[in-house]
């Protein structure tokens, strides 16, 4: 029986141990690892994801509890990447060239992945030429790019380009967000969405990839 309600005090309040000691607990008490990370993690980290949307906690509490889910998340990865039916979908993500703000990014990975979908982290400073490769090798369903500052927007719309030029456009949804994009210049590029912070980012997600 999973209780969700201590899950999610324990996620919220950062407390790994505690994560830990629940999931393993589940587990031992013979819940299926599918449903640990259903019903305990990402439900934990879906309330919390609202909380953020309004305002209610900030940035510190949610990479504190973002932590204590990795922690849990650690326990559950061997027994769940045996199956196939438990992750929703692949995520290639970074931020853009010439950009080396990655905290928002890192949170947006973060939320994502407590979204249970697999995260393919490119790291900063990402050429256009990085992330064509990287979706040809990793066949993601969604690329996300990532940008803080105004002169490396431009190279969102470059990525999206070289993505079109190599015929992989068609084959990934974009989105895109960081403090100085908007929904208008999202549609301006041709990126297929954005997100104005993590929480909406997990929703446009999930909106794309249906479980
Ligand atoms: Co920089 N910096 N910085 N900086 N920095 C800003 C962005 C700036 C606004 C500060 C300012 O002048 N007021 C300004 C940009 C101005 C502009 O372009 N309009 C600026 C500048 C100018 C610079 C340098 C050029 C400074 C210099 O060297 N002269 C330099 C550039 C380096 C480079 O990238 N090439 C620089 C460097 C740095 C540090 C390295 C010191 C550090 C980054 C450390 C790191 O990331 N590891 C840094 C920081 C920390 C900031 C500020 C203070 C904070 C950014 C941040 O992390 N915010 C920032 C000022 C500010 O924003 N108040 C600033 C918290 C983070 C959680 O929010 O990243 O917006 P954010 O992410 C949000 C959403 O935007 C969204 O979700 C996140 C969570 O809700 N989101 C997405 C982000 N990516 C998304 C992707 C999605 C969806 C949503 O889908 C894929």
């Amino acid at each position: 029986m999973i209780d969700g309600e201590k899950f999610y005090l324990s996620v919220s309040q950062g407390k790994m141990d505690e994560v830990r000691n629940l999931v393993q607990g589940a587990l031992d008490a013979g819940d299926r690892a599918e449903r640990v990370l259903k019903e305990g993690l990402i439900q934990a980290m879906d309330r919390l994801g609202v909380r953020f949307k309004n305002g209610e906690i900030y940035i510190p509490e949610v990479l504190l509890a973002a932590r204590a889910m990795h922690a849990g998340m650690a326990i559950l990865k061997p027994i769940l990447s045996k199956s196939t039916e438990t992750i929703a979908g692949k995520v290639l993500i970074g931020t853009v060239k010439g950009d080396l703000h990655d905290i928002g990014k890192n949170l947006v990975v973060m939320m994502i992945e407590g979204g249970g979908f697999d995260v393919i982290d490119l790291g900063i400073d990402v050429p256009a030429s990085r992330f064509v490769e990287a979706v040809k090798e990793h066949r993601p369903q969604v690329v996300g790019m990532s940008a803080l500052l105004t002169t490396t927007m431009v190279e969102m719309k470059k990525a999206i380009q070289a993505l079109e030029a190599a015929g992989q456009k068609d084959q990934v949804k974009i989105i895109i967000g960081g403090a100085p994009v908007t929904e208008r210049f999202a549609m301006e590029i041709g990126a297929d969405g954005y997100a104005p912070d993590a929480a909406v980012a997990v929703d446009v997600v999930r909106s794309w990839i249906s479980k």
